[in-house]
This record gives C-alpha cells, structure tokens and sequence, in this order.
C-alpha cells in the first residue's frame, strides 16, 4: 500500500512539476553576425571581450571550439538554427536579401517555408513563452508596393514567435545619428548618401499587426536589442513562465559602426578607423552578453538557464575580422567559412568547465530542444542536427552523425555547387556539376587545422566512404526540396541536376 502511494505521490509530483515548468529550463540563444572563430579574444582576437571570456571559463560552460554554423552565409544558418534541418531542404540556397526589389525573383530569396516546424513553435506548443529580438533574414515581412504580388511574407510571428522586434536584414551596428538601421550608406554613424533603410518592424500577440517602428534609434544596436530582451526576461521571471529568447544581432556584419567613445578605445591603439569600428562593435556586444549574463543571475534563474552563444558564419574577407589560422571565410566551406565561435552554459547541468572539440551544429538546436522536453520528432521530414543533451550532460563524446553543408560557388546558381561532409576527424569537400562530382578532397581536421594537405590519395577508403555519405545525403536533400514544394520549379535545378 506504501508502495502504490509513493507511485501516486511520485505521478501526482510529476503532474505538478509539468504544470509549473518549473524544472523546465529557459533557452535563450544568441548569435553575433559574421562573427569569425579569431574575433574573440579567447581565440587570439584584438577586439577586447571580457564578458566572452569569462563565460568560456565559467565553471558551468562547455566552450565548442568546433562549433560550426549551418550554412557559411547567414540566411542558410539561420534557417538551420530554426529548423534544425539543413538550408537547402526547404530552398533557402543562400543570403535572401528581403525588400529589395531587385532581390524579388531571384531564387536565391526563397524565404523560410512556412511548412517548416521551427523551435519556436515546438517551444510555445509545450507551454513556453517566445521572443525574438533582432535580424531575421528569412523572408520579408511585408508586400513590395511594387513587386511580385505572389511573393509571401514570412516574418517570426508567422513562425512561432510570441513577441518580436526584428530587422529584414542587416543592419549597422551602431545606429547613431541614422534614423533608421541604413543598409549600406551609414557610414561613422553619419550619412554619406540619403540613406537605404532597413526598416524594423515589431508585432505582438495583442496588436495582431504589423508594426513600424516609429522612432529612430540611438546608440548601439546591440545595447538597444538587450533593452527589449531585459524587459521581456525581468516579465518571464516574474511570471514564472519558462521561455525561449532568440537574439540573433547584426554586429559585426558590414557596416560595422562603433559608438564614438567605442571608436576612441580603439582609435587610442592605433588601430584604423576601420579596425576601430570592427572591434568597437564587438566589444559593445560583449559588454551586452556581460549583462545578460548579469540579469540572469539577478533574477535568479541563471541555474536553469541554458544560454547558447554563437555566430552565423565565419568572418568577412578583406575585412578585419580573423578567422584565426582556419582556411577560407564567408561564403566558403572551408573551416573558416563554418567553424565560429560556440559555446553554451547551463548551471544546473554542465558543472565544471570544458574545452570541447566534439562537433556542434546551429542545426543542433531543435533535436536538443525536443530531448530538453521529452518531446517526440515529427516523423515526417528529415532532421540533420542531433540532440546534444548528452554530450552536456557528460554521455557522449563522440558524434556519430556526420555533419553536411551543401552551397553554390557563384550565388548564380549555374548547377555548380560545393557539399562537405565531416566526421570526427576527416572532412570531405567535394564540387558538383549537374550531379556529377567535378573534383574532391580529403582533410585532416585533428592535424590539419588549416585544411592544406589533400588525403584523398593516401586515404581512398575514407574518401570514398565520405563520397558515398555526400551523395546519399544530396539525395535526402533533393527528396526534401520536392515534397517542401519550393516556388519555381526551375528554382531548384542547382541541386537536382
Ligand atoms: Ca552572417
């Protein structure tokens, strides 16, 4: 009899728990926008981050120093962070541009399906509260005046979120005397040309429309976007509700804009004027992920906060982001293009610090998400990523899931295109030409960190082994882009030829 009532007492104790969410953590992730692996200063980067520092040795943090971003721009990525399926399944080829006129018909634009299940929406389906707060870049959030009337909107209400305020796209890091987030024209916080703006809209449950921002906004973007992540957080505390907190920020894409007095720090090093502005940018976010980091703890649920930290592809070239000895930058599929910085901390399981080379994908996230709350995968569509719970919970330190990229070299789509695969150890690049492999090659990624040496010929075995899990995950892929049902058939034939 005892024993039955400890059953009840146990099932009853679960039913609680369940109700309150209380054992349930809150998840945010945050991601810097091309952002190299050598930008931070625990990677030998000039910009000062402090606050990243301290995190990658927090006792609590695994630092993934082969922390790798879904896609080697940042549409591509930001589709896999969502969906925790590679890019090219649902037809987000590359960077789509969103509300550019010019940007309308191109393929490259497809925005982010709404077919796809993203982790927002699995997160609000289990009772979370969900928020985003930054650059979207899956789609535009309203018709062109003039444009294609068929084009859809896609914007983070219509994927899950319960709160937003978001950019289309890039925007300066620093919005200073501007007015608005200018794409390219706002240059030190002061116009060179009447300005090209990026809009920034916001939406909430309650208004049910779409909203312009009304008023301009000064100082640094990345502080400003903490302003609504603070006030969204402080509420979520006090209501006791577990949440979700996207925040992906523009800093450091192009034009990387300092505040004066973080152009001046640098200035006083000797660096130029577009160094100064590059690392100004990082370092006000650092200063942002000091103060989050600040507010959890305040608020008293940094225990039960899994806080990820990433960016979305490797640093820009010729600009002066580092990518600290890698190959290649954005855009490319060498490890300069992918691996960036990573890393995650979560009091409540990850107990003393870690320097992890276990591989991590932004497509990780969704698996892990659903392992998080015990919910089961939709059985219907393939997912790439993999749940990492047990590799944070000190399960598992081998990955037995290869990790693929797949991108096109030109952005013109001429059925030419680049796939990578990597194991553990090995990484395979190979080129395709109307689905035949044009040329391949095998690196070494343990002892070859700057991919210079090709194995293929010594090791064909390994290579061939690669070479055939490329071509069975090209057919997975293309399988997906038919039954997703992409705009345009024509649309897809880079990946199908
Ligand atoms: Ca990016």
């Amino acid at each position: 009899m005892a024993k039955v009532f400890r059953l009840l007492l146990c099932v009853l104790l679960l039913i609680v728990s369940e109700a309150t969410g209380e054992d349930r953590p809150n998840i945010i992730f945050a991601m810097a926008d091309d952002l190299g692996w050598g930008d931070v200063q625990y990677n030998n980067g000039k910009a000062a981050t402090p606050n990243l520092n301290e995190m990658a040795h927090s006792p609590n943090t695994i630092l993934l120093q082969r922390y790798y971003s879904g896609g080697p721009v940042c549409s591509p990525t930001r589709g896999t962070v969502l969906t925790g399926r590679n890019h090219n399944r649902y037809c987000v080829w590359s960077a789509n541009a969103g509300g550019n006129t010019a940007d309308f018909v191109r393929p490259e634009t497809m925005p982010l399906p709404l077919s796809e299940i993203t982790v927002a929406e699995v997160m609000r389906q289990a009772g979370y509260s969900t928020a985003m707060f930054g650059k979207w870049h899956l789609g535009d959030f309203k018709k062109l005046e003039k444009g294609n009337e068929k084009w859809p909107i896609s914007h983070p209400g219509m994927h899950g979120f319960d709160e937003w305020w978001s950019t289309e796209r890039s925007a300066g890091s620093c919005t200073i005397n501007c007015g608005c987030f200018s794409i390219a024209t706002c240059v030190n916080g002061h116009y060179k040309e009447p300005p090209t703006c990026t809009n920034y809209y916001t939406y909430t449950n309650n208004s049910g429309d779409l909203e312009e921002w009304p008023d301009a906004i000064p100082g640094d973007d990345t502080h400003f976007l903490f302003t609504l992540a603070e006030k969204y957080i402080r509420e979520q505390a006090k209501s006791q509700k577990p949440f979700f907190l996207y925040l992906p920020f523009h800093t450091v894409h192009i034009r990387y804009i300092a505040t004066d007095e973080m152009r001046e720090k640098y200035l006083k090093q000797n660096y130029t004027e577009e160094q100064a502005d590059y690392f100004g940018a990082i370092t006000a976010m650092d200063e942002v992920i000091g103060e989050l980091r600040s507010l959890l703890k305040e608020l008293r649920i940094k225990d039960n906060t899994l806080f990820w930290f990433a960016s979305d592809n490797g640093a820009l070239h010729n600009s002066p982001g580092s990518v600290n000895g890698l190959r290649g930058y954005k855009t490319l599929l060498y490890e300069g293009g992918v691996r960036v910085p990573g890393m995650i901390e979560w009091p409540d399981v990850i107990s003393s610090n870690k320097v992890s080379w276990f591989p991590v994908i932004s497509s990780d996230l969704l698996p892990t998400v659903r392992d998080i709350l015990g919910v089961k995968p939709s059985d219907d569509r393939p997912i790439d990523g993999i749940s990492i719970l047990p590799f944070l919970q000190g399960k598992m330190d081998h990955r037995n899931h290869s990790i693929y990229w797949g991108y096109d070299i030109h952005g013109n789509f001429n059925g030419k295109y680049n796939m990578s695969t990597s194991g553990d150890q090995y990484k395979l690049m190979a080129t395709y030409e109307n689905g035949k492999v044009l040329r391949h090659y095998l690196y070494d990624l343990l002892n070859d960190l700057g991919e210079t040496t090709d194995l293929k010929d010594k090791l064909p075995t390994i290579a061939n082994k690669l070479l055939n899990q490329i071509e069975e995950w090209r057919k997975s892929v293309m399988e997906s882009v038919d039954k997703v049902g992409c705009l345009g058939t024509g649309d897809i034939s880079y990946f199908n030829n």
